[in-house]
């Protein structure tokens, strides 16, 4: 049975310089001065991968220095150590752009070769429900893709859901483009979005403070505020032609739950994609001077 180990490398600037200078054809794939690059190497012995291509081979006086070498080029993602050294004392290193899980049926057993690849955190098999995990060696993280029923970093989540896409509370004012903004915390395709009210109310007439609402302006059903993109096309409610209130059946304007349900077509949102709450005349610049207040909010989306 192969042996099997980890070890840590390292490559800066300064530990090759002197050992290696890399050629000017080299020079488009090779880190520049300024950076350095890290990786633990996973040693599988008397092991050989048959890539079908091969970025450098270099004779090296041992398996750290062939790792160091790997780390300078930025496709490596393996090498083959050769066991045999030559009358210098040298060692063959072959740096190879694939690692095993690529060509699995290239890998075989070799009594001449140990073989090294970088560890790849897919090896741990983070992604659930059997997606695909791609890693990213360069910085050591990984994306899993999604089959088209779940999402999440790690697809944990199967849809339709409800997911609170806020990382702090949402906080919109009635004048002076004070919106609140947010950036989703998942990537997929919405049809709804909800706003839970956390704090405060708002009024389009503050001259008369008696009535007090979180969506609106009075306690009537009345409502008057929208949710847009970071460019300030509105996205809920989606009607075309937005008057300066709206209704929704069953939902006042001191409704805990102001709820849109009526995208027909799902919206596909990105990861960290910003969304706005407005309140309506503060967005149409119309009638706010006499505009008070503050309503505080999480928010849902219904992933489908
Ligand atoms: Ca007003
Ligand atoms: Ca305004």
């Amino acid at each position: 049975m192969a042996s099997r180990r980890y070890f840590y490398a390292t490559f800066c600037c300064l530990i090759l310089l002197g050992s290696w200078c890399a050629s000017e054809e080299e020079l488009d794939n090779v880190l520049d001065g300024k950076s350095s690059r890290s990786a633990n190497f996973i040693e599988i012995h008397h092991h050989f991968l048959r890539s079908p291509e091969i970025l450098l081979v270099k004779t090296v006086r041992d398996s750290l220095q062939c790792a160091q070498h790997c780390l300078v080029i930025k496709k490596c993602r393996s090498f083959n150590f050769g066991l045999e050294a030559d009358n210098n004392g040298k060692h063959l290193c072959q740096l190879l752009p694939w690692n095993k899980f690529q060509h699995s049926g290239r890998y075989e057993p070799s009594s001449a070769f140990h073989h090294y690849r970088i560890a790849s955190v897919c090896e741990n098999d983070p992604c659930q429900y059997g997606s695909k995990c791609i890693a990213e060696h360069r910085i050591m993280g990984y994306e899993c893709q999604c089959p088209p029923q779940q999402i999440g970093d790690i697809c944990q989540f199967k849809v339709p859901l409800w997911l609170k896409v806020n990382t702090r509370e949402v906080c919109f004012g009635a004048r002076n483009d004070s919106f609140g903004s947010f950036r989703m915390q998942f990537s997929g395709k919405i049809t709804s979005m909800r706003l839970v009210h956390l704090s405060g109310n708002v009024t389009c007439y503050s001259t008369q403070p008696n009535d007090y609402s979180y969506w609106g302006c009075k306690r009537n059903d009345r409502l008057r505020t929208i949710v847009t993109d970071s460019r300030n096309s509105r996205v809920f409610p989606s009607q075309t032609n937005l008057p300066r209130f709206y209704q929704l059946h069953g939902i006042k304007s001191y409704s805990e739950k102001l709820t849109f349900y009526n995208l027909t077509i799902p919206l596909k949102v990105g990861i960290h994609q910003e969304f706005r709450v407005w309140y309506i005349e503060d967005f149409r610049n119309d009638s706010e001077s006499d505009n008070d207040g503050k309503t505080c909010a999480d928010v849902y989306a219904l992933y489908v």
